[in-house]
């Protein structure tokens, strides 16, 4: 069988789910192909913060209430080394803060604002390769156990670092930019309290620790592992005295562990980000490690200014906003790029037992602490490098 739509997304992540819900209200039809069913991808646990323009743009889409309800205002995060936790005000800084709140119930508001407004999403419906002409393009895909194909007049491909949108990319000639880092994550979510009001960024001379929350009894807890470490190497009983001595959190009371995982950390950028029909957005088109949150944030970014160029593009038959689609992403990429890296540098043990690394590390928290100049650079990075400029055209 054989569909037919305007924009063909794939991937039913905040990008694709955005991109669609944005294209909706500016009257252009999409269908959204997602491999994954619609309960994994509602229940996978990621990203949680939000830049405050992010949002702002979530809001203003009219996909907000729930987020402005249930999502938690932070003015700022906690950096915390050698035994003392300092807390940075953003709003002081900066005049903004950010929004804690899951990725999974912005994936949740999305579909169901989509699917409210009549929308096409196909879940379990897996894209294998996407052919690009002069006209168009086809996505082919497996949906029910039968091969199908999607014609659309653009692909947009919001699948992910291994999808098949970047694959086809690299293979059309687009060059991606690399960096693998020596770290991994260890994450888990568990019912139990948070420590503090906001989140805590932990250097320690054992490792980096991150405690993040989603809700008054839910805690979000991340520990710095090696880049080739397995779950089998960190049991339970290993996990949570490792998090007690990296958070300098004794009480720290264990509760159950509702979802754990280890994820590798890398970067790249893709460049372009587009060929012809055919478009990437979100970590399709770029990676950065988690330790500056930017990752959902880009998503919802490279969309909104997708977008806009897709709404010209039908309102005026202009496609010179579509055309530089991606040197009006790469100035902000490159930007959350060299922040997350800085945090992962800041906050991480390169070499155990290197205590030159550990003075240094030292001296730049506290710097970063104790400088207002300092501490605004960061705070302007945290809560807007991804979204900077980026406003709702649609
Ligand atoms: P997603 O969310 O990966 O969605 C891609 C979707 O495409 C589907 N897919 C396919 N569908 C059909 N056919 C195929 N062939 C397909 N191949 C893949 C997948 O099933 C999936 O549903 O990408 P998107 O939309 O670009 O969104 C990006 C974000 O998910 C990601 O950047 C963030 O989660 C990164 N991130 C964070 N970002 C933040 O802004 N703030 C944070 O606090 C933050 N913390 C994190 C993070 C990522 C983490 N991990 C797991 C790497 C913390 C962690 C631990
Ligand atoms: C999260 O809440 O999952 C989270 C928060 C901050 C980060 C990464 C992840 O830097």
């Amino acid at each position: 069988m054989t569909l037919r739509t305007s924009v063909g997304i794939i991937g039913a992540g905040p990008a694709g789910l955005f991109l669609s819900h944005l294209l909706h209200r500016a009257g252009i039809e999409s269908v959204v192909l997602e491999n994954r069913s619609r309960d994994y991808v509602e229940r996978r646990v990621r990203a949680g913060v939000l830049e405050h323009a992010a949002a702002g743009l979530l809001r203003d889409s009219g996909a907000g209430s729930r987020m402005d309800q249930e999502g938690l205002p932070h003015r700022g995060v906690y950096l915390q080394f050698d035994g003392s936790r300092h807390h940075l005000d953003f709003v002081r800084l900066t005049g903004r803060g950010i929004v804690v709140y899951g990725q999974q119930e912005v994936v949740k508001d999305l579909i169901d604002a989509r699917l409210a407004a009549g929308g096409e999403i196909l879940f379990e419906a897996e894209a294998h390769g996407v052919e690009v002409d002069r006209e168009g393009a086809t996505v082919t895909f497996t949906h029910g156990g039968a091969e199908e194909h999607l014609d659309c007049d653009y692909c947009v491909a919001c699948d992910g670092a291994h999808g098949v949108g970047r694959k086809a990319l690299l293979a059309r000639g687009a060059r991606s930019y690399e960096r693998e880092y020596p770290h991994a994550w260890l994450g888990l979510l568990a019912r139990t309290p948070p420590i503090a009001d906001e989140l805590v960024y932990a250097y320690h001379e054992r490792g980096f620790a991150l405690h993040s929350m989603r809700s008054p009894d839910i805690s979000r807890l991340y520990l710095q592992v090696g880049r080739d470490a397995t779950l089998d190497e960190w049991p339970l009983d290993r996990i949570w005295p490792e998090l007690r001595a990296r958070l300098g959190e004794p009480d720290l009371r264990e509760g159950e562990v509702l979802e754990l995982g280890i994820s590798q950390m890398s970067s790249f950028v893709m460049e372009p980000m587009q060929d012809g029909h055919l478009l990437v957005a979100g970590d399709a088109a770029h990676i950065v490690p988690p330790t500056g949150a930017k990752g959902m944030n880009l998503a919802l970014a490279d969309v909104t200014v997708l977008a806009g160029a897709l709404a010209d593009r039908y309102r005026t038959g202009s496609t010179k906003r579509l055309e530089s689609y991606t040197t009006d992403c790469l100035h902000r990429l490159w930007r959350a790029e060299y922040f997350s890296t800085f945090m992962t540098q800041l906050l991480h043990r390169q070499s155990p037992g290197d205590m030159f690394e550990h003075h240094l590390h030292l001296a730049q928290l506290s710097h970063v602490t104790s400088s207002d100049a300092a501490a605004t650079a960061l705070a302007e990075n945290y809560t807007g490098a991804a979204t900077e400029g980026v406003t709702l055209g649609v």
